[in-house]
């Protein structure tokens, strides 16, 4: 299995390569997904993890004081600590409206987020929908393949054909939300290897002392996703920042210091060092 750090310097997808020589850099395949409804809370805990972070995941629309200044912050929040911005969107309409979607409204999410994410449900014209915006800024588009939740649609030959819809678009979309590789998934019996293809899988649910939330959500550990499911990136929410309405900064600090040691101790078993 080859390295971040060798993946980074042969990828064709210029936010890919971001994220690998972020990942390389910080020694950390941890992405922290912040989903509180507070300004001060989400600068808060983005300052307390970002050391430990490859990537911020954010939900934007579930902030009640959301402002341009937040974005502001968020950007410098993310040099300070060097990591990517990922805005977990979950597009999921026609072309059209989702390159709308994506570079206007309150949020114009293509002008701050590194990344983002579609399902591939409509078919082929999302990705080009948004690519209209995101390529030219050097964006890049994950595609949901799987989800984490128990009795997710996402499966068979529905995963079969997102992974069919990204080597199409290649040069946009620079891999999956599963919850493990692709490689070799939804290729017809003397077609194409997968040799070529270098999709990043990032993975939701995951998490060290629980199994579930009891809304739906399945946690595995760091090392079941990255060592048994062979995945790029792990994406931690509650696990790291517990209650929003008790935010301990120690804790915060701690846990995401934990939960990146886990991430990378799972990557050495799995690259054999
Ligand atoms: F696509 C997915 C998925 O399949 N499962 C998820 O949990 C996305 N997520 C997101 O990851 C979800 O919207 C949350 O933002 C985050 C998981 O948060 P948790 O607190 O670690 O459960």
């Amino acid at each position: 299995m080859r390295t971040y750090g060798h993946r980074a310097n042969n990828h064709p997808n210029a936010a890919a390569r971001q994220l690998l020589e972020t990942i390389d850099r910080k020694k950390t395949n941890l992405c922290v997904s912040v989903d509180v409804t507070r300004k001060a809370d989400f600068l808060a805990i983005i300052d307390l993890v970002g050391p430990f972070s490859c990537l911020v995941k954010t939900h934007v629309d579930i902030i009640e004081d959301f402002d341009h200044d937040l974005i502001e912050q968020l950007q410098a929040l993310s040099k300070k600590h060097d990591f990517l911005i990922f805005e977990d969107r979950k597009f999921a309409d026609i072309g059209n409206t989702v390159s709308l979607q994506y570079s206007s409204g309150v949020h114009k999410i293509a002008s701050w987020s590194h990344i983002t994410n579609a399902h591939p449900v409509p078919g082929p014209s999302i990705i080009t929908g948004l690519a209209s915006v995101g390529k030219p800024l050097g964006r890049g588009l994950l595609l949901l393949a799987e989800m984490s939740t128990k009795g997710s649609l996402a499966v068979g030959s529905y995963t079969e054909e997102a992974v069919r819809m990204a080597r199409a678009n290649k040069d946009f979309v620079m891999g999956f939300i599963a919850q493990r590789r692709m490689d070799g998934v939804g290729v017809q019996e003397g077609g194409n290897s997968a040799e070529e293809e270098d999709f990043l899988i990032l993975t939701p649910g995951v998490g060290l002392d629980v199994r579930g939330d009891g809304m739906g959500q399945q946690y595995r550990t760091p090392r079941e996703v990255i060592v048994e499911s062979g995945c790029d990136v792990i994406i931690v929410g509650r696990g790291i920042y517990g209650n929003p309405k008790a935010l301990d900064a120690d804790n915060v600090r701690r846990q995401a210091e934990r939960y990146m040691k886990e991430g990378w101790k799972a990557y050495l078993e799995r690259i054999g060092e």
